[in-house]
């Protein structure tokens, strides 16, 4: 029977998702996104060889699996040919292996302005960092015009991968949402507007690419399950950077938990197996936003270090800090989690000790298990931490048997599954495809 799972990012993205899509994807027939668009950054390294993906699915890397952007994905035309460009230098086989649904919203130029522009105009204005006031709310976002493009969908405006089968009507939809963009741009920005028909060029100069690679998605998955197919579903960003559920404002404009499969494909609920969370042995953010785990010391810089923590899209320095296991439990509710791959743990080698957070104490000393539900509350917890023997003079880059790994790193791995209450199937510990632990 055909084994359909989701993997998807348990703390605030980029916890090695990429490279667990990967390495699953040999088992399966197709790897799907179904959320977020080009601001997302799954690297994989390949024989010494670096691959950021930001839009197409991980499973390009393998080259009997098809690949599929669902309509609950917004696409950039001009960046997924740009990626495809790329893929093609890389000597990856495209042609026939990705697919794209005609309900995927458009990101156009207008978007990516908006973006840069409310962020760029917001932070002129700012004094303290973690303001969250919604006349000093600045994000952080990557700038690719992701906010604005799903603004644009909720409120029924967008142009569609489908609006590209009628150049005509295109243009003059094109038109009347450039107008409604220029609006802004001009009198309350006091920038230059967009030309549309600049745009238009762009865009029809890959339109026809873009129809050549369309398909129903929805029908494609049905058959692929009839016929004993496995389907991947590919998260982009993580749990705590859902618009619903993650730390609201600070997050994307999409849904990143489990559920977000089932609206951005167009499947039910039981077409989905298993849930499984990609885990990162310690945490990082990237953009504003509450952090209750963060370390602004020679620890954090370390992490930061050793673990390349930059933006895979934007460049930006990441956030670290330790382990948090009330967060992680969270995501692993509002996802249905199965079970865990814990990632990079090998960033964590040399460290004297090693900390945990296993609950957060709120001001007026009470403590918490859960995840609290605003802001105001996330902002004020500190957490409370169990302190666990790092392995400093042991290293376990590249070790493939968890036998191998030195006692402490065992100690904590079977201390996370404990704290977090699900199994660890997989332990990532380095960035080559081939440097992990498989233990079920
Ligand atoms: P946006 O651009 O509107 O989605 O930004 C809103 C928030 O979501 C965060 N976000 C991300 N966080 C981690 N990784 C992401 N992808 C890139 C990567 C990010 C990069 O893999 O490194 O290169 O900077 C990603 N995409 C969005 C974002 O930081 C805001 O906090
Ligand atoms: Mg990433």
């Amino acid at each position: 029977m055909a084994q359909n799972i989701v993997v998807l990012g348990t703390q605030w993205g980029d916890e090695g998702k990429g490279k667990i899509v990967d390495l699953l994807t040999p088992e399966a027939r197709y790897v799907v996104r179904y959320q977020g668009g080009h601001n997302a950054g799954h690297t994989i390294m390949i024989n010494q060889k670096t691959i950021t993906l930001h839009i197409i699915p991980s499973g390009i890397l393998h080259e009997d699996v098809i690949n599929v952007i669902a309509g609950g994905v917004v696409l950039s035309p001009i960046s997924f040919i740009k990626e495809i460009e790329k893929l093609k230098e890389l000597n990856v086989y495209v042609n026939e292996r990705i697919f794209i649904s005609e309900s995927c919203a458009l990101v156009l130029p207008y978007h990516v302005a908006m973006d840069l522009l409310r962020e760029k105009k917001i932070s002129s204005h700012i004094t303290t960092m973690h303001t969250s006031t919604i006349e000093n709310l600045i994000i952080g976002t990557t700038g690719c015009g992701i906010g604005p493009a799903y603004e644009d969908k909720a409120a029924r405006r967008s142009l569609r991968v489908s609006d590209l089968y009628n150049s005509v009507s295109f243009e003059n939809k094109l038109k009347h949402v450039a107008d409604y963009y220029n609006f802004q741009l001009e009198k309350y920005y006091q920038v230059e507007p967009i030309d549309y028909k600049v745009v238009l060029d762009e865009i029809m100069s890959v339109s026809d690419s873009l129809i050549n690679m369309i398909t129903d998605v929805p029908e494609l998955l049905v058959n692929a399950r009839k016929e004993g197919e496995n389907v991947i579903f590919e998260g982009a960003q993580g749990s705590l950077l859902d618009l619903n559920y993650g730390t609201y404002p600070y997050v994307t404009s999409t849904n990143t938990i489990a559920g977000s499969v089932t609206v951005g494909v167009g499947v039910g609920p039981n077409y989905i197996d298993n849930v499984i969370g990609v885990i990162k042995s310690y945490s990082t953010r990237v953009g504003y936003g509450p952090f209750p785990t963060e370390l602004v010391d020679n620890i954090g810089e370390r992490l930061c270090v050793n673990g390349k923590e930059f933006g895979s899209t934007t460049g930006r320095r990441r956030r670290t800090g330790w382990f948090d296991a009330v967060l992680v439990r969270y995501a692993i509710k509002i996802s249905s989690i199965t079970f865990g791959c814990l990632t990079k743990i090998d960033v964590l080698d040399g460290l004297e000790k090693i900390k945990i957070c296993v609950a957060y104490q709120y001001p007026d000393g009470e403590l918490t298990y859960n995840f609290p539900s605003t802001l105001e509350k996330i902002e004020n917890v500190t957490p409370v931490y169990e302190s666990l023997s790092g392995w400093a003079n042991g290293a376990v880059s590249g070790i493939k048997q968890f036998d191998q790994l030195p006692i402490e790193a065992k100690n904590y791995v079977k201390r996370i599954e404990e704290i977090i209450g699900i199994s660890i199937n997989i332990i990532s510990t380095g960035s080559d495809r081939s440097m992990n632990i498989i233990l079920k």
